[in-house]
């Protein structure tokens, strides 16, 4: 029986306070209840990238959710998201991240960028760095495991990296939209389908 679901109504929308506070860091070791939350979000996000439960419950095709969009002021995320050159899938469900280098080199997503708490209409080119490296806590949604280590993204995974981590500092891509980019080389990926 499915318990409790997260679905779109339970996204809050811009104009939400909780959007731009900045987060509290998660107490370690991980509450049941965090780990509970952390489970809900990759699920409303894995379950977003499958047809038809995306059609059942009207889910936007997501590939990334942060806690304070679910009203929950917490330092954490999931990513569900492809290396664009690989197909490989990233699914992370990060507590506590600390970006600690961003490349020089910089990208943007060519097709813009949109939020899951911003109406669907709103997009816009965000400069983000290329490649960046994070301190985190991994937390494994089968086992309970929380592991710390670095991690290395590049590419779109480190573009759904950079939008997550702003969500725990109450900044939005709306933020940081840019009226043209032309001279950085964009990531231009598909469309925004998966
Ligand atoms: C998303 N999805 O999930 F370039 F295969 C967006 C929405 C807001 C449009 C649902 C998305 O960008 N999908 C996508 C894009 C591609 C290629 C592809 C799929 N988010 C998550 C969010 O709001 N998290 O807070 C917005 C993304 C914009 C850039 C990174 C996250
Ligand atoms: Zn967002």
């Amino acid at each position: 029986m499915v318990i409790n679901m997260l679905l779109m109504k339970d996204i809050i929308q811009e104009g939400h306070p909780t959007l731009r506070k900045r987060a509290p860091e998660v107490s370690l070791p991980l509450s049941v209840e965090d780990f509970n939350t952390l489970k809900e979000m990759m699920e409303l996000v894995v379950n977003s990238q499958n047809d038809d439960l995306a059609e059942q419950y009207n889910l936007r095709s997501s590939v990334g959710l942060a806690a304070p969009q679910i009203n929950v002021s917490k330092k954490m995320f999931c990513i569900v998201a492809p290396d664009e050159k690989t197909g490989k899938m990233y699914q992370l469900a990060v507590v506590n991240p600390k970006i600690i280098s961003y490349s020089v080199e910089q990208t943007y997503l060519a097709n813009g960028e949109g939020c899951l708490s911003v109406d669907e209409e709103t997009t816009g080119l965000v400069k983000r760095s290329r490649r960046i490296k994070a301190r985190v806590n991994l937390v494994d949604l089968d086992t309970l495991e929380v592991t710390k280590g670095i991690i290395k993204l590049s590419g779109f995974p480190a573009i759904v990296f950079q939008h997550e981590y702003d969500h725990l500092l109450g900044v939005l891509f709306v933020d940081k939209i840019s009226e043209s980019l032309d001279h950085i080389k964009s990531l231009d990926f598909g469309t925004n389908e998966l």
